[in-house]
């Protein structure tokens, strides 16, 4: 009976450990940007800072991690654009956080290269969900569209850069003119991470 007085704080402190350890794998973990992101203000926590060509609304009526994030609204034109820096024949990994109301829009992600065109190219399929991946011939591969909570859903892909020499380089994520003009549902976007892997 002493021993079990004695030692009563063990089960105590692992329990709480545990706690601890669950709350950050559940809630923090997830919204730490991976080391070398090199997206600016990925989760628009600092309004639309760092993005260009915006159509759309920073909004704290929905996000998944921090208390904001981007919003296309229906009825209206969508677009968000951010230039970037990337390396040349190297993969990369893309993921960003949506929620999308309906359906039917057909949201495309791209990342341009403004000498040579599109590197990496993404195509919400609409009536289904999923995206269509190119990569002008270079590697790519869509390791998932997954469901989150709360109808949010995470997606993530990887990529190889082209050969060619640095140029301007950016990425969109918009509304693609010759299919729809404007959003049929609302479309909110958050966690938008783009990070080096290695060199090929
Ligand atoms: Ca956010």
């Amino acid at each position: 009976m002493e021993s079990i007085k004695k030692y009563w704080w063990v089960p105590v402190t692992g329990g709480v450990a545990a706690l601890l350890a669950y709350y950050y794998w559940r809630f923090i973990k997830p919204c730490l940007p991976p080391p070398g992101n090199i997206i600016k203000n990925p989760s628009f926590e600092e309004g639309t800072s760092g993005w260009e060509a915006v159509f759309g609304y920073w909004t704290d009526d929905d996000h998944w991690c921090g208390k904001h994030c981007f919003m296309g609204k229906g009825g209206e034109d969508f677009a968000l654009r951010q230039f970037l820096e990337l390396k040349r024949r190297a993969i990369y990994r893309f993921q960003f956080r949506y929620r999308a109301e309906s359906i039917y829009d057909r949201i495309l992600v791209q990342i341009v290269h403004t000498y040579s065109g599109v590197m990496l190219s993404m195509m919400r399929v609409p009536g289904r969900w999923g995206w269509d991946v190119y990569n002008m011939g270079l590697y790519v591969k869509l390791i998932y569209d997954r469901p989150l909570s709360r109808g949010w859903r995470e997606v993530l892909v990887e990529f190889e850069t082209g050969r060619e020499p640095d140029e301007e380089q950016r990425l969109d994520i918009y509304l693609p003119y010759d299919y729809q003009e404007y959003l049929y549902g609302n479309f909110y976007i958050d966690d938008v991470w783009l990070w080096f892997v290695k060199t090929l």
